[in-house]
C-alpha cells in the first residue's frame, strides 16, 4: 500500500511563481490543497490561489530567500533567467548566485529542492536517430548557451549539497512545457503542464530521493531521452505528443544546426554553423 502522505508536512516555497510555468504550477498545487509561499521579482499575475502568500524577492538576495524558506518542507525552484537573451551578468546573478541562495536556504531549513533544470544543459548533443542513442541520466553535459550552462551549475550545486550536507534534490530536465506541442522538435521534447505538475508533486512527496535526475517529458515515443531516476519518485507521464505527429512532423525550420542539435533554436543561436565539430589536424613536424 502507498504510505506516501498526500500533502507535504510543511509549506512549500515556489520561486519563479509569476512566470509562465510558475503560475500554472501554483494553481495546480493550490488545487491539490498545498500551502504555498510564492516568490518572484515580478508581481503574481492575477489573484493569489487559496492558502498561498506572495513576497517579491530577487533570487540573489540570500537573506530574503533564507527567510522565505524558513519552515518549508521543499523549495520548488523554477525562478531564473530562461534563455540567452540576457547579458551574462543577469544570468549569473539570478541563476548562479540564485542557486547558491536557494541551496543555502534549503540547508538551513532542512528542505528538499526540486530544481527546474533544462534540456538546454544537453542541447549540443546531436538528436538521436536510433533508440539506443537516446541520452540517459549519465549523459555528459553539453550546454547550448549560457542559460544551459547555468542549469548544469544548478544541478551540480544540488550534487554538492547532497554529498556534503545531505540536502536532497530532484533535478527535472524540462523539455518544452507548453499547452500543446507546436513543432516537430516538440514531438520529442514536449511535456504537458499536467505531467509536469504531477512530476513536481511526486518530487516533493517521494519519501527519499537523494540527488535524482528526471527527464521532464511526456511519454513521447520520439523522445531524445531515456533512463533516469523516475522510479524513485513513483512517477510516470500520462500524456504524449504523438497524437500531434500528423500536423507537426513537417513543421521544421530551414536551419540545419537547429534541426541537427537537441537544443533546436537555442543551440543554433550564435553557432558558427560548422558541424560536425572536428579537431584540427595535428601539425606536421616537432611540437
Ligand atoms: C527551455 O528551457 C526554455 O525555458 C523554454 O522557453 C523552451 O524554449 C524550452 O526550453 C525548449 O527547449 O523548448
Amino acid at each position: 500500500m502507498d504510505q506516501t502522505p498526500a500533502l507535504p508536512p510543511r509549506p512549500v516555497l515556489l520561486t519563479g511563481a509569476s512566470g509562465r510555468l510558475g503560475a500554472v504550477l501554483a494553481a495546480s498545487l493550490a488545487e491539490a490543497g498545498w500551502t504555498l509561499r510564492l516568490t518572484d521579482r515580478h508581481p503574481f499575475p492575477g489573484p493569489l490561489p487559496e492558502c498561498a502568500s506572495f513576497e517579491a524577492a530577487e533570487l540573489d538576495d540570500r537573506p530574503a530567500i533564507v527567510r522565505l524558506a524558513e519552515g518549508c518542507a521543499a523549495i520548488l525552484h523554477l525562478g531564473g533567467i530562461p534563455n540567452d537573451r540576457f547579458p551574462f551578468e543577469a544570468i549569473a546573478a539570478a541563476n548562479l548566485a540564485g542557486a547558491y541562495a536557494i541551496y543555502e536556504a534549503a540547508r538551513l531549513a532542512g528542505a528538499r529542492v526540486v530544481f527546474a533544470s533544462s534540456n538546454h544543459a544537453f542541447g549540443c548533443h546531436d538528436r538521436p536517430t536510433r533508440a539506443e542513442d537516446r541520452l540517459d541520466a549519465t549523459a555528459a553535459y553539453r550546454p547550448d548557451g549560457l542559460y544551459g550552462l547555468s542549469k548544469l551549475y544548478g544541478e551540480q550545486m544540488g550534487r554538492l549539497y547532497w554529498d556534503k550536507h545531505g540536502v536532497e534534490t530532484v533535478a527535472i530536465r524540462i523539455g518544452s512545457c507548453t499547452p500543446a506541442p507546436v513543432d516537430a522538435r516538440m514531438l520529442s521534447t514536449w511535456i504537458s503542464p499536467a505531467d509536469l505538475a504531477r512530476l513536481c508533486i511526486r518530487a516533493v512527496l517521494a519519501p527519499c530521493t537523494g540527488w535524482s535526475v528526471v527527464w521532464g517529458t511526456s511519454a513521447n515515443p520520439a523522445s531524445f531521452w531515456a533512463g533516469d531516476d523516475r522510479a524513485r519518485l513513483d512517477w510516470a507521464p500520462q500524456d504524449s505528443a504523438e497524437p500531434w505527429r500528423g500536423v507537426l512532423e513537417h513543421r521544421r525550420s530551414a536551419d540545419p544546426v537547429a534541426e541537427r542539435l537537441q537544443g533546436g533554436a537555442f543551440a543554433s543561436d550564435g553557432h558558427d554553423g560548422r558541424l560536425p565539430r572536428e579537431c584540427c589536424p595535428v601539425p606536421p613536424g616537432p611540437l
